[in-house]
């Protein structure tokens, strides 16, 4: 499957390693083909997730600051049905899904019914890699239509989708007590939750506060890696992979201008790394800042779906994924680079 110029490339890389002074395992090689292979089958697949919240809380907003596109229309629906409406887009050439359902949380006069809209979420939803249950943080309660949400999701599929989910609590600066009001709505939302599924699987949901009116939250801690790290953990494995696919353009790129001791890994398109070296002080949108607990977090996740690559030790990343990425380019390259990161 793999063309000769990569297989070539491999081979010259594996012997330039053996050669230099880091001890990395001879099969280092096999590693990078067996990658290169899962990710050349993975470039096809897609991910899909499914919206869950109030009309207005932040749905929409919340999956574009994460994807780093316009790609969920901001502030347009007034629902009068319940709705499932799945939008297709590409984002690098991988496929996702985003499925939107409109009533499934708002008071509207068919309320109750609630037969019919399991009965179209079944017809119309065949798989689901992540579950997004979005809420505001600056409200107290989980309201009715919240409860009915929940129960028909948790219904409609099995409550084992649960395992699949984030809890994401948008506005985090309008918190009157920011800590205070996150725990106590994680709790009583993972309760509703736990109705159907119970305490193991609920207690287990992480809850992610975000503003996407701000780069913070209120503890004064960027939210968009927190946000990345739980979808990525809690993800189903056949979603993972297109999941670090069409994002891994945006991995690392800050880091690495701003630290020098790690390479400096732009196989990503040049002319946009160079804007971004050029002017550091700029918040941008796209820039994924990880902490150490994030980047570890995801490592354990990459490792889960790709065991190999539990042997391609600490050192090795850093030498190699780079380059290696570099090389070979793409979006391929860019997810190379980027699980390197990671590893390293
Ligand atoms: N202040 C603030 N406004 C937000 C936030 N998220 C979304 N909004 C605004 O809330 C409105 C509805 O957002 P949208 O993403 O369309 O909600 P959806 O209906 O759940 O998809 C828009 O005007 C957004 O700009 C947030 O975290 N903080
Ligand atoms: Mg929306």
């Amino acid at each position: 499957m793999l063309n000769e110029s990569t297989k070539k490339l491999i081979e010259e890389l594996t012997k330039k390693l053996e050669a230099s002074k880091e001890s990395i395992s001879s099969s280092f090689g096999e590693i990078l083909v067996l990658l290169i292979e899962k990710l050349q089958l993975s470039q096809d697949k897609e991910f899909v997730f499914l919206l869950a919240g109030r009309t207005g809380v932040g749905k929409s907003s919340t999956v574009n600051s994460l994807l780093g596109q316009q790609i969920a229309t901001v502030g347009k629906y007034d629902p009068t049905t319940m709705d499932v409406q799945e939008y297709e887009h590409e984002i690098n050439g991988v496929k996702c899904s985003i499925i939107d359902t409109p009533g499934l949380c708002d008071e509207i006069p068919e309320k109750g019914n609630n037969e019919k809209y399991i009965e179209l979420i079944q017809r119309q939803v065949k798989q689901i890699d992540l579950l997004w249950f979005v809420t505001r943080l600056d409200e107290s309660r989980v309201d009715g239509s919240e409860k009915q949400g929940i129960q028909i999701i948790s219904e409609a599929f099995t409550p084992t989708v649960w395992e699949h989910s984030v809890i994401v609590f948008t506005r985090a600066n309008n918190a009157d007590d920011y800590l205070e009001e996150l725990a106590e709505r994680t709790k009583r939302i993972r309760n509703e939750i736990a109705k159907h599924t119970g305490n193991e699987i609920a207690n287990k949901i992480p809850a992610v506060a975000v503003d996407n009116k701000s780069q913070t939250t209120p503890d004064g801690k960027r939210w968009l890696e927190e946000l990345y790290t739980q979808v990525f953990i809690r993800m189903t494995e056949r979603g993972a992979i297109p999941f670090l696919m069409a994002t891994a353009s945006r991995i690392n790129k800050s880091q690495s201008n701003k630290n020098s001791k790690e390479p400096n890994w732009n196989f990503y398109n040049k002319s946009e790394s160079q804007n971004e070296a050029d002017s550091e002080s700029e918040f941008n949108v796209n820039d994924f800042i990880f902490t150490k607990f994030q980047k570890e977090e995801i490592k354990k996740k990459i490792i889960e779906v790709i065991p190999a690559l539990a042997i391609a030790g600490a050192g090795v990343g850093a030498t190699i994924g780079g380059p290696v990425g570099a090389a070979i380019g793409g979006v391929i390259g860019a997810t190379i680079g980027s699980i390197f990161y990671f590893l390293s």
